[in-house]
């Protein structure tokens, strides 16, 4: 889709700048605007009980596992179970995706389904929770491949080139929802005075080159020489920048990837010793942050290939996740090619 024409004022609210956006598009149907403005209610509840998170009993672990074999605090479930119960009667999903959930989650048979399916990550980060540290919700939607009735496991699996739409919502020093259509990549600051999401970031572009590398480089013992390599390059002031970067990491991922959107930089999650494929979920966290990051000039990176043409083998899969501005993602897939496994 190209670039619309309409001016986005900031201020506008989500809603209008929605119905902007659908009027670039006589062919949007309005199911599209509507299933974002079910993702938008969520961020606004999970966001408002992540605000109070401090005051009740909400932090702490449930006691529960999930698929992922992490301890799911409170929030995560609630995150979890609030996106599900916004979206799931809509009769825009034909299947929906959760990283907390192991399987497909269908639609109930008393609900109509629709043309797209949902990829979430309901709660990135929430290991950071009672800790008071920015979290983030992060979301995929593809058109369903299948004709007809509940979707099926090939609805979602398929390669992030292929979204219609991807976004996060990031629980910070305030409440901000990026996405991107395609047409350029737009980020809401939450007034919760109003409970509106106002245009603050329009068509947003990330720098060609960051300052700031990005990584838990306590675990680059056990990374491929050509990380440690990439590291040096950065530190000792040889990298794109020309001078030493500086190293930023919160370990939450929608929050390192937010600020390096912003200022510039390179996040990376190379492979390690406990995560051989790399830390990071293909189509919960890498594929939706990278339709964003390139929508904005950046480049998501598996060192390989670039994270958008990953065809997925299953729901949960991990890749290596190079992200960010362009240049410095260059550069890893240059000393890629350089230095072989
Ligand atoms: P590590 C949080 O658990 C997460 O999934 C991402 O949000 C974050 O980038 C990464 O893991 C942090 O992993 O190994 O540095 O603690």
């Amino acid at each position: 889709m190209g670039e619309p024409n309409g001016v986005h004022e900031k201020g506008m609210t989500f809603t209008q700048h929605m119905a902007e956006m659908q009027q670039e598009f006589p062919e949007a149907s309005g199911e599209f605007t509507a299933l974002m403005q079910e993702i938008m209610l969520s961020a606004k509840i999970i966001s408002r009980e992540v605000r109070k998170a401090g005051l009740a009993d909400a932090l702490g672990l449930t006691g529960h596992v999930n698929v992922q074999g992490e301890a799911v605090q409170y929030l995560d479930e609630f995150a979890n179970q609030t996106i599900i119960r916004n979206v799931h009667h809509g009769g825009h999903l034909c299947a929906l995706s959760s990283e907390e959930n192991e399987d497909l989650i269908e639609i109930p048979d008393r609900y109509p389904t629709g043309k797209y399916t949902l990829t979430i990550d309901p709660l990135d980060g929430s290991s950071n929770i009672d800790a008071n540290v920015s979290i983030g919700t992060i979301w995929s939607i593809h058109r369903r491949r299948t004709p007809e009735g509940p979707g099926q496991i090939e609805d979602v699996l398929q390669p992030g080139r292929d979204q219609v739409a991807a976004g996060y919502v990031i629980y910070g020093s305030s409440t901000i929802l990026v996405y991107t259509s395609g047409a350029g990549v737009h980020g809401f600051t939450l007034d919760p005075s109003i409970g509106e999401f106002l245009l603050s970031h329009p068509n947003l572009r990330t720098p060609e080159i960051g300052l700031i590398y990005s990584t838990n480089e306590g675990h680059s013992a056990s990374w491929h020489p050509r990380d440690q390599q990439a590291v040096e390059i950065w530190k000792s002031g040889r990298g794109p920048g020309g001078k030493p970067y500086s190293a930023r990491y919160i370990g939450s991922l929608v929050a390192d990837f937010h600020r390096n959107l912003l200022y510039g930089g390179v996040f990376l999650y190379p492979p390690t010793v406990s995560h051989r494929e790399g830390k990071l979920r293909l189509l919960s966290e890498a594929a939706p942050l990278a339709m964003v990051c390139e929508a904005a000039g950046g480049l998501a990176s598996t060192g390989r290939g670039r994270i958008l043409d990953v065809i997925p083998t299953s729901l949960h899969q991990r890749v290596p996740l190079y992200i960010g501005s362009r240049r410095e993602v260059e550069l890893i897939e240059r000393l890629y090619r350089e230095i072989p496994d």
